[in-house]
């Protein structure tokens, strides 16, 4: 039998209810849903429908604050603190971007310190929201300890993605995001869930010997991308995402986490540019003078930039939908009010 496959509106509609069924506000349950939603649509599996059953455990373990209503404080000309007050990251991006833009705009750059979140999905999101309003952005989270640091054998980092969007005009903005782990874990659990074996180099189990078994990679240890390069990397963002903004390191995250399998709690941490403040010819002129590099590597053949794959599938998952595998399918209808 093949997948079901459901609409984008379908794809929202099942996420809000759900969520709205397992205590979330409407506000908290519209910006998650909104979320996974863009997710399905750009074809990123593993942090689209896939997390709603973590979102919903962590509501019930009342580890999140499905309520929280985010609170903005301003920290200096330059830089925005938004407190998440243990809710979900996508609202207190949301309040915060706003913030972060305005602040932008009137100092040439600024950053956004957002705490006690909650955050479980992809970073692209919010690093293209200020690229398409103009902004060059930069975001950086931490999760749980999972990835060993080079040359150890033990989980410490989190998976510490970090992304960089920049805009273009008449085209949606350039944007890479990605783990600072050679995959994310969210691609390990789906290889589990779909009984594949993991490419060489993700992950080692715990004895510390290389694995390609998803099951033995998660009770091992994940390897950052390209050795202590990408570790260098992970530790950066958890600089950035915890002691610089007063949060917690990922390995304090797995310390305090309850187990429920959601979200962890953390921090998120963002900057901004405004391109027409960094030269004195303006925006435009680094707009076009970036599109020279662009069509540089689009002139070999065998590349693309970063995010095309996602463009290209939001393109199409509007008109034809997207496919849910059946075993996720089923455990979404359980989570749904009776009716
Ligand atoms: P990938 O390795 O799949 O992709 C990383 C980046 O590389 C993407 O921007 C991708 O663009 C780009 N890319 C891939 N192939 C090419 C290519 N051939 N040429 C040019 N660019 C390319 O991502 P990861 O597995 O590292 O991460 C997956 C997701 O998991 C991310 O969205 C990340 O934010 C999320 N994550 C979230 C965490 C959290 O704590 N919230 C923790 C860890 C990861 P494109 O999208 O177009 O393919
Ligand atoms: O896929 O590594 C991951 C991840 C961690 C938290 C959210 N996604």
């Amino acid at each position: 039998m093949p997948d079901p496959v459901i609409s984008l509106e379908e794809v929202h509609d099942l996420a809000t209810r759900i969520l709205l069924h397992a205590g979330a506000s409407a506000e908290q349950a519209r910006a998650v849903a909104d979320t996974v939603t863009n997710a399905e649509r750009d074809e990123c599996k593993s942090h689209g429908l896939f997390r709603i059953p973590g979102y919903v455990k962590s509501i019930l373990s009342g580890k999140v604050n499905g309520h929280a209503v985010p609170e903005v404080h301003d920290l200096a000309p330059a830089v925005v603190h938004v407190d998440a007050k243990l809710g979900f990251a996508p609202l207190a991006l949301e309040v915060g971007a706003d913030a972060l833009e305005a602040k932008t705009r009137s100092q040439g750059i600024a950053a956004l310190a957002i705490t006690d979140c909650h955050h479980f999905a992809a970073v692209w999101p919010e690093t293209e929201r200020l690229a398409s309003r103009g902004l060059v952005a930069f975001a950086f989270t931490g999760s749980n300890s999972f990835v060993a640091p080079a040359g150890g054998t033990k989980k410490l980092y989190g998976t510490n993605p970090m992304s960089f969007a920049w805009p273009r005009e008449g085209h949606p903005p350039l944007v890479f995001d990605q783990a600072s782990s050679a995959s994310a874990r969210g691609e390990i659990q789906l290889h589990q869930r779909d009984g594949h074996t993991l490419p060489e180099g993700w992950a080692i189990d715990p004895d510390g010997n290389p694995t390609t078994d998803p099951t033995a990679a998660l009770a091992g240890a994940q390897l950052p991308f390209g050795g202590y390069k990408g570790a260098a990397i992970a530790m950066m963002v958890e600089l950035l995402a915890g002691a610089l903004i007063g949060d917690v390191f990922s390995f304090e995250v797995t310390e305090r986490d309850n187990g429920d399998g959601g979200p962890p709690t953390g921090g998120e941490f963002m900057l901004a540019i405004d391109p027409g403040a960094t030269r004195r010819d303006g925006a435009s002129a680094a707009m076009a003078h970036a599109e020279t590099l662009f069509a540089e590597i689009l002139s070999q053949d065998g590349t693309r930039l970063p995010s095309d794959r996602r463009f290209i599938a939001r393109e199409r998952t509007p008109i034809e939908g997207v496919s849910v595998v059946q075993v996720l399918y089923d455990e979404l209808q359980t989570l749904l009010p009776a009716s």
